[in-house]
């Protein structure tokens, strides 16, 4: 499968250990990686706790761009720190105001044939440029940084074949939920999409980052394109023409599946609420009343998005009953906007122009009203993730958000009557990259700004010998990450984990009734285990590894669930959390919080090939056996017995 396919090109050039086999465990070299702010501090907290003086790998850029509201000190603190830790350990640094990573990487770093590890979930966008580019939680970058192989199940690929060429008013964006409507958001786990076909050549650099881009929402590893004379003119035009190296797949590619796409047939889609896969035609939502829109994000906030909202909102007015706000990528799209006149004509237009950065994306600010149908184009819409408990957001193009602000409904755009523009791609981009700032040749002396804010790297104890453990909640499928561990105005306590963990499925909380925080530290401090059950797909949603450590500091010590998603369980094992999958999915329901869960002989359990066999004790007094397995390789399991993967390097250095 591997031979001829990009994606297996790339991971022999980099193979560190193992055999290119499908689902076999193997180690991969890391040229590059990325951390963003609010998973930044935890990864560098913990390169400093490994010991490191000056990172190993040929770039590492930590970006300022989640979490940039400032609401009380803690941002700051966050940004002086990671300022100076970056300078001191020899990392770029992309300063508050330059942009979001994924679209800064793809316009200053990324270079095809490489391999990038970043500490987001979107880390893949950079597939667009022909990189294998793999999402991880922050300790697996830190020691990457620190020149370790990032260890991987060798992914399965699909091969996705688009030929023909998307008529106007259809975006890369419909191709992405097009295929979200056939793959959906789970069982995708340990697989890797590769796109190919005639099709490929007619779609811009910033389309193809789009259409990796949300390759995370499908749960694959990573989303790669060719390196084309496409991808060496976007390159040339950000005067980076030396990064370019050319790749295709072979004749003989073979794929574990392919997917055909006509570009032609793909019609304007939306994702409805609350999940990126409840994929529906715009023209059948076409009742539905909007009163927010907001187009940026990592997915859909280059300069050709930007350029076609100012296009089309030129000389008109956004509807009367819409909020309409535009977040541009970065400073390079914001400039440019700036200089030819797009940015006048979309203000002209009634446009709020927001920060270049996440903002509304990771629900800081703009929080809809109940009710309020908020239509963007980002990539996630999971329930509350707005910031408002009871949101109702639809994931669409640039195009269908432009329809959308100026009818105040969810209408096809195709169907507005105004002819479809055609933006170009400038020759050359405005280059400034003042706002990054290199580090210095020898960071030795430079002092690390630590304010109060800054805490510790967790650890926890080993895991213990017998699971002595309590049930605290049973869950259904698809449990995100944003559900664990809520981000929004709590993205600010990142650094300072026992505050954090206060929020711990926060969504679940009832009024005067203690909260799942509360409940957890009381069984941990009786002496008990916490655990926490849940159906398929669970740790959805994005690499924050707090999803692990947070719910670590309450005293989880297992997740019981039906399936995983990959990168959550990597959190959990390095957090000392084990995750066991059922062997029965019908013992789900048969779990309720308060029933006791003994597992005696973890590390013998662990090590046998047969299931693992739990006790569950009732409050009536009724038994239960449960079957589970675990996918632990044996590093792993040495790793959740050590109680996490600092304290198993600790011993090991
Ligand atoms: C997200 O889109 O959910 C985030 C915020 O970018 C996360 C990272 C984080 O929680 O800090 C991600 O995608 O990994
Ligand atoms: Fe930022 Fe949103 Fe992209 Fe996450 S998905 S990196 S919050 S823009």
């Amino acid at each position: 499968m591997y031979e001829a396919t990009v994606i297996g090109s790339i991971l022999r050039d980099h193979l560190v250990a193992g055999a290119l086999h499908p689902g076999a465990e193997v180690k991969i070299r890391i040229d590059q990686t990325l951390c963003q702010d609010a998973t930044g501090t935890m990864a560098f907290l913990e390169l400093e706790a490994l010991g490191v003086d000056r990172v190993r790998t040929e770039l590492s850029v930590q970006y300022i761009d989640h979490n940039t509201s400032q609401f009380g000190p803690e941002n700051h603190n966050d940004h002086l720190y990671l300022e100076s830790v970056s300078a001191a350990k020899g990392v770029w640094l992309s300063r508050a105001g330059n942009g979001i990573c994924h679209q800064v990487h793809l316009e200053r770093f990324g270079a095809p044939g490489r391999t990038l590890l970043g500490s987001d979930s979107h880390t893949p966008t950079n597939g667009g440029l022909g990189m294998v580019a793999i999402g991880a939680g922050g300790l697996d970058v830190a020691i990457a940084m620190a020149g370790g192989p990032f260890k991987l199940a060798c992914p399965r690929i699909i091969g996705v074949r688009l030929t023909g060429c998307l008529r106007p008013w259809v975006a890369a964006k419909d191709v992405i939920l097009h295929l979200l409507s056939i793959l959906t958001t789970k069982g995708n786990a340990g697989c890797a999409i590769e796109y190919f076909g005639p099709g490929v050549a007619t779609l811009s650099v910033p389309e193809r980052a789009t259409i990796a881009n949300m390759g995370a929402e499908l749960g694959v590893t990573t989303s790669v394109f060719p390196s084309d004379e496409v991808t060496r003119d976007f390159l040339r035009a950000q005067r980076r023409a030396r990064a370019w190296r050319p790749l295709a797949a072979g004749p003989n590619a073979s794929y574990e599946r392919v997917i055909d796409i006509a570009l032609d047939e793909v019609r304007a889609l939306a994702a409805c609420p609350s999940s990126p896969d409840h994929v529906r035609p715009v023209a059948e939502l076409a009742d539905t009343a909007v009163g927010q829109v907001i187009i940026g994000s990592c997915t859909n906030s280059s300069y050709k998005d930007l350029r076609l909202a100012a296009e089309v909102l030129s000389g008109r007015q956004v509807h009367p009953g819409v909020s309409l706000a535009v977040a541009p990528g970065s400073r390079q799209v914001l400039g440019m906007l700036a200089a030819d006149g797009s940015l006048a004509r979309l203000i002209a237009a009634g446009a709020r122009i927001l920060e270049s950065a996440c903002g509304p994306c990771i629900g800081q600010g703009l929080s809809p009203a109940d009710d309020c149908v908020t239509v963007r184009t980002f990539n996630r819409n999971f329930a509350g993730r707005t910031g408002t408990r009871n949101d109702r957001c639809y994931l669409v193009s640039v195009e269908t958000a432009l329809a959308a602000a100026l009818t105040g409904r969810l209408v096809d755009p195709a169907s507005l009557g105004i002819p479809y523009p055609q933006v170009q791609r400038p020759r050359l981009f405005k280059v400034d990259d003042r706002m990054l700032v290199a580090p210095p040749a020898d960071g030795r002396g430079v002092a690390i700004v630590r304010k109060a804010t800054i805490g510790e790297p967790p650890t926890s104890p080993p895991f213990p010998a017998d699971l002595n453990g309590e049930v605290l909640v049973v869950l259904g499928d698809k449990i995100t990450t944003d559900h664990i561990m809520p981000a929004g105005a709590l993205l600010k306590y990142r650094s300072n984990i026992p505050v954090y963990a206060r929020s711990v499925f926060n969504g679940l909380n009832e009024p005067g009734r203690p909260t799942f925080a509360e409940r957890a530290a009381a069984v941990r401090d009786a002496g008990r285990h916490g655990v926490i059950v849940a159906g398929e797909s669970y740790g959805q949603g994005s690499s924050r590894e707090h999803a692990a450590i947070c719910p670590m500091f309450l005293g989880v010590r297992a997740v019981l669930a039906c399936s995983f998603e990959r990168i959550h369980t990597a959190n959990l094992v390095n957090f000392g959390i084990l995750p066991l999958r059922f062997c029965d999915p019908a013992d789900r329901p048969r779990l309720e919080p308060g029933d006791h869960l003994e597992l005696s002989g973890v590390a013998a359990q662990l090590d046998s090939p047969g299931p693992v066999k739990l006790t569950v004790r009732k409050a009536g007094g009724e038994t239960l056996a449960i079957l589970c397995r675990h996918d632990l390789s044996s590093e792993d399991r040495e790793t959740v017995l050590a109680g996490g993967r600092l304290n198993l390097m600790r011993r090991q250095l």
